[in-house]
């Protein structure tokens, strides 16, 4: 049995955390069976970051680490028809989505504007944080985004690099289906975990604003959400 380690639920998305919320999905288009174990303090994770997984005796970190080992244990065939462009892409959009990872951690986080909220949101839902953990949490992730480099940036530049990221991903999803075809791929799990953490969010971003916005990427989210059921 496949056990999933990941951050916790928040307004009804599986998992607050991107990375992990794309593993989920991952999981569940793959219709592998796995228990979900979530975990609040990452220090003993590989690398120190969640998700990971446990299958049998191995340990995987890194979700695109943690979705080529499902793929070649349990012969998960998702994107096994993509051409040799489309894998490409799903490289590139991978990557684009670590970059808006950054951004959308941002909001909720350091964004004054939005970190009441998200703070709030968190406290009401998990019994076991505290305010105090919640402001740890905040000042560390001020580290993590002066290390990267978007700690530096005025917010207004933080959300345009965020938008136009987002800009290229609504671009490539279809009026219908999936990202490739009528089929789903790894692709869009990794899509629906960023997505839908910042869609199904109750705090009114500049990147909630742009999903709600745009049609098609909006529905691949709620068709999406749909199957995690
Ligand atoms: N490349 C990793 C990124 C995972 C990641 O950024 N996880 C963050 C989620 S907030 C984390 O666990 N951070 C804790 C830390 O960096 O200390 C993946 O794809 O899984």
């Amino acid at each position: 049995m496949i056990t999933l380690y990941s951050y916790p639920d928040l307004f009804g998305v599986a998992d607050n955390n991107p990375f992990g919320l794309k593993v989920f999905a991952f999981l569940k288009l793959a219709e592998l069976p796995f228990t979900q174990e979530v975990i609040f303090d990452a220090s003993a994770a590989p690398h120190g970051q969640l998700p990971y997984i446990r299958d049998e005796g191995t340990i995987i970190g890194d979700s695109d680490a943690i979705i080529a080992y499902l793929k070649a244990r349990h012969g998960v065939m998702l994107d096994a028809w993509l051409s040799a462009e489309q894998a490409i892409t799903d490289l590139l959009v991978r990557r684009t989505l670590d970059d808006l990872y950054w951004v959308m951690s941002y909001s909720r986080w350091r964004d004054d504007r939005f970190w009441p909220l998200f703070r709030e949101a968190m406290l009401a839902r998990h019994a076991n944080l505290t305010t105090e953990g919640m402001d740890a949490a905040r000042a560390y992730n001020f580290e993590r985004y002066r290390h990267q480099g978007i700690g530096r940036y005025e917010p207004d530049e933080v959300y345009a690099r965020g938008l136009a990221d987002l800009r290229a991903l609504a671009g490539l999803i279809p009026p219908q289906g999936y990202v490739f075809s009528a089929r789903a791929a790894s692709l869009d799990a990794a899509l629906y975990g960023f997505m839908a953490n910042i869609l199904y969010f109750d705090i009114d971003t500049p990147l909630k604003r742009f999903i709600a916005s745009q049609p098609a990427l909006r529905r691949h989210t709620e068709a999406m959400h749909e199957r995690m059921r």
